[in-house]
């Protein structure tokens, strides 16, 4: 609830298949907003410091199984449990930069191809959280994202996967997302970052709308 002279906040969201350098990008734009006396916080999703969320880390790290619907709703609500604090930071000016969200949420559970767990499914379980306001896609094939270091042992590290993943991104996509190629240096990305990143801030500051995720 957006109080009188208080500008909100930006939600700045990267996304993009496993290891195209998502959370490296997103501390990178971070610090650079903050030096630029911007009140800025990192998110990610899975958030695994609360109940919901060690659950889940369990679950990835295969210490524990779980029915495939479950486990995508109890990534769902680990968003939900968070979006009445991501809409107080954001309302109170702070920008959130989000390493993963929903997008993810949908493009992985559905890559599992279980009956009744369409796209369509997978995003009604997110639908009505704050969407981002800008929505920033690393953009790799799988083989290049294998050359990188940390391709690590989690469930959902392996390269078939990956490739579904990837295939759902693209019908998930569309003309809003930012597209950057990940395969450029670390520097220059976050150069093209950060630019998107002011553009959404100083929307945001003008008072364009929170949007509401799927509408
Ligand atoms: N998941 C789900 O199923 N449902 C949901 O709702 C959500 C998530 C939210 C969480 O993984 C898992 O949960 C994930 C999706 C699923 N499963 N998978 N796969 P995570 O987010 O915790 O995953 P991670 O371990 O942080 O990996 P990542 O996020 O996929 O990696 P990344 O953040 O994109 O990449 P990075 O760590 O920044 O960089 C990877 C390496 O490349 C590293 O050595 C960097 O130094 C290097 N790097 C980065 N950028 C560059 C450039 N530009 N050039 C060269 N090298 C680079
Ligand atoms: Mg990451």
């Amino acid at each position: 609830l957006s109080s009188g002279n208080i500008r909100r906040g930006a939600f700045i969201l990267f996304e993009g298949v496993d290891r195209c350098g998502k959370s490296t990008q997103c501390k990178l734009l971070v610090q650079s907003l903050q030096s630029r006396g911007i009140e800025a916080e990192l998110w990610r999703y899975p958030d695994r410091t609360t109940a919901i969320g060690q659950m889940i880390d369990k679950y990835l790290q295969s210490k524990e199984d779980m029915n495939d619907a479950a486990i995508h709703l109890l990534f769902s609500a680990n968003r939900w449990e968070k979006r009445d604090l991501m809409l107080d930071k954001i309302n109170s000016g702070v920008t959130l930069v989000i390493d993963r969200y929903g997008h993810s949420g949908t493009a992985f559970t559905a890559a599992k191809n279980v009956p009744n767990l369409d796209l369509a499914w997978c995003k009604s379980t997110d639908a009505g959280l704050p969407a981002p306001d800008a929505l920033i896609y690393l953009q790799m094939p799988v083989e290049e994202t294998l050359k990188r270091a940390g391709f690590g042992g989690e469930r959902y590290e392996k390269t078939e996967f990956q490739k579904e993943v990837l295939k759902n991104y693209e019908k998930l996509s569309n003309d809003s997302w930012n597209y950057l190629d990940a395969s450029k240096s670390i520097e220059d990305l976050q150069e093209e970052a950060l630019k998107i990143a002011l553009d959404a801030i100083e929307e945001c500051k003008k008072g364009k709308a929170m949007g509401k995720l799927w509408d």
